[in-house]
């Protein structure tokens, strides 16, 4: 018996050792490149700084793109780096066709295109078509009734009250807080934003407006770019009607709060998808292997050629969530989505509390979202720093920059603001944890960097087993596994219901398989009964702070021991 799980995962080894050798196949040569790869997300004020001004850069990114393909990542997505006023950090676009100067030149951006495409890397744009900043000369022009710009943006007159007076259109309500309608002096008339109201949302009733969206992707993909995110798509239309949205009764909300209304007028509007259809064959006649994912979650954008982003790990299961939470929309999305496209599963990004910290257990279970990631099919989309466990770093409100918090107030931003897991990568442990040789960076750097930070990790004198060192055999695993792209996926809770475990099975392998321990306690396993697993297998992967030994062959006759908030993979 004994001998039947011995050889292999030895054989495993050697192979990991081998193929970590081989040079990617070189870019374009795999049209669905995306289909079991990973995207790492670069949020490039916090990246690398390049010239000291406390800000990242281009060259900041291009330096460290080696570390991104080192990971194993496949390709990465760059929030924006247009020029803009940064009021919202790059989500306010002033210029969609330009570069910021914070950020760099177009020989920089050349110049990265060419050293990603080098490293066999590829590169998607995060597209933010729902809006522009207010300082975009369309917008400055749609203010001023100027032909045709001035049906660029959704403008309405107001409604007047019981006692006369001027009110918005509609009650809906902005993302950030407050009414979503602004009213203009100069034209006299009310202008729509889904954000601050610097960001004014764009008409795509407009056809020119349509059309001018359309040269902006051409524009990119003429530069190289190999795809798009696309920003806040659920937001591109809102009800011809403007009709009023429902309260949504949730306790604890505040009347001004986004949260207090449903939103069935101002969310995935139908007409949003005939748009999307539209951006999809543009990149088709661009040539094959150009992807897009957009940030909207029904299934309904699979059917018009695109993805919808998984949010499920950061908006749908938190520190809370059972096992059976995660089997059931696991298999929710796997059973829903159209047979023979992508799935995707998003860990983490700049909207939301860092993968370390939102899980709780004091960090105890950093590693958790990417082993699971790791072992089901599809597209892992990761965000920088959580490959080396990076936290949130608690901010006070003088410290706080981001518009959703700033708007909260001093009594509520640490609810809404985002700077917390937007804090600046840490490298090393030299100043500002090796991101900048400024004295004072955007953001305050995490004080854990002296000890967390990547080249601690990486050291051949740091454990076994280190976040980054996890992550990469993580990548290895997925690169080298078929039952990992094409196998069968087995999702289910233990019997107590306290640990998660997922089974990738494929004729003539060995299966590989993931268990979580959700329990602030040990957990005794029967895994032969509950996953039908072999009698023997090996740790391929422990999660940091578990305490097991990587590589150990494991007796699954016996109960197995799986510490508090470990996970594991077996193979
Ligand atoms: C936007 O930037 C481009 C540079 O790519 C420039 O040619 C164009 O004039 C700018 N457009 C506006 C409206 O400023
Ligand atoms: C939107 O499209 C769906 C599917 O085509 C259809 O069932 C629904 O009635 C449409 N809704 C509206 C408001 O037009
Ligand atoms: C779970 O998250 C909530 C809200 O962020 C936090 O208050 C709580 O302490 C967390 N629980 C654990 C076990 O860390
Ligand atoms: C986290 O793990 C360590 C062992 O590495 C353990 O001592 C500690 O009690 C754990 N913390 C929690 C909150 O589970
Ligand atoms: C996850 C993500 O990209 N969120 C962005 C959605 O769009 C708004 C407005 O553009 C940004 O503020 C978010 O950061
Ligand atoms: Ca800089
Ligand atoms: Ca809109």
């Amino acid at each position: 018996m004994a001998t039947r799980g011995n050889g292999k995962p030895l054989a495993l080894v050697a192979l990991l050792v081998l193929v970590s050798g081989i040079p990617q196949p070189s870019n374009g040569a795999d049209n669905n490149w995306w289909q079991h790869a990973i995207i790492y997300q670069v949020y490039p004020r916090s990246f690398k700084d390049s010239n000291a001004d406390g800000v990242g850069d281009l060259n900041g990114i291009t330096s460290k793109l080696e570390h991104i393909k080192e990971l194993g990542a496949t390709g990465l997505w760059l929030s924006p780096i247009y020029a803009s006023p940064q009021v919202d950090f790059g989500y306010d676009v002033s210029n969609f066709t330009d570069i910021d100067p914070i950020y760099g030149d177009f020989a920089d951006f050349d110049r990265l295109v060419d050293k990603a495409h080098r490293l066999g890397l590829k590169l998607l744009l995060d597209l933010v078509p729902n809006h522009s900043s207010d300082r975009h000369e369309w917008f400055q022009k749609s203010v001023n009734r100027i032909k045709p710009y001035d049906e660029y943006y959704v403008w309405r007159d107001g409604r007047i009250g019981p006692k006369g007076e001027r009110l918005p259109p509609s009650n809906w309500l902005s993302v950030f807080g407050g009414p979503a309608w602004t009213w203009s002096d100069s034209r006299k008339q009310y202008y729509y934003h889904q954000f601050v109201p610097a960001q004014p949302d764009l008409n795509y009733r407009s056809p020119l407006l349509r059309r001018e969206m359309e040269r902006v992707m051409e524009f990119w993909l003429g530069r190289g770019v190999d795809g798009f995110r696309i920003d806040a798509i659920i937001h591109l239309f809102e009800d011809e009607r403007l009709r009023d949205e429902p309260r949504s009764f949730r306790p604890g909300v505040l009347a001004d709060e986004y949260e207090y209304l449903e939103h069935p007028y101002t969310k995935d509007q139908n007409e949003t998808y005939g748009v999307v259809a539209d951006w999809r064959a543009l990149m088709d006649r661009h040539g094959p292997g150009k992807y897009a994912i957009v940030e909207g979650s029904s299934m309904r954008y699979y059917d018009v050629g695109v993805d919808p982003f998984n949010f499920m790990f950061t908006t749908k299961l938190n520190n809370d969530s059972r096992p059976a939470d995660y089997v059931s929309e696991i298999r929710g999305w796997l059973d829903n989505m159209p047979r023979g496209r992508t799935a995707n599963w998003v860990t983490g990004n700049h909207d939301t509390s860092r993968a370390g910290s939102r899980l709780g257990y004091n960090s105890n279970r950093s590693d958790q979202l990417s082993m699971l990631v790791a072992v089901l099919p599809g597209l892992m989309v990761i965000y920088n720093g959580d490959e080396i466990g990076m936290l949130d770093r608690a901010m006070s409100y003088k410290e706080t920059v981001d518009p959703a918090g700033c708007r909260a107030g001093p009594q509520r931003y640490h609810i809404k603001s985002r700077d917390p897991a937007r804090t600046p990568y840490q490298w090393d442990a030299t100043t500002n944890a090796g991101f900048s040789t400024s004295s004072k960076t955007w953001l305050p750097v995490h004080e854990n960097y002296k000890t967390l930070n990547l080249a601690a990790q990486r050291s051949p004198s740091s454990p076994a087993t280190t976040h980054y060192k996890l992550f990469r055999r993580l990548s290895m695993l997925r690169k080298i596994s078929p039952q990992l792209s094409s196998g069968q996926v087995e999702v289910s809770a233990s019997l107590d219901g306290r640990a998660l475990g997922v089974v990738r099975r494929l004729a003539h392998r060995r299966p590989i398989a993931l268990i979580v321990n959700f329990a602030g306690v040990d957990l005794h396993l029967d895994l032969r009964t509950w996953m039908h697993l072999p009698d023997t297998m090996s740790l391929y992967a422990v999660s940091v702070k578990s305490g097991l030994k990587l590589g150990a062959m494991v007796d699954l006759k016996r109960n197995f021991t799986l510490p508090a908030a470990a996970t594991v993979i077996f193979i």
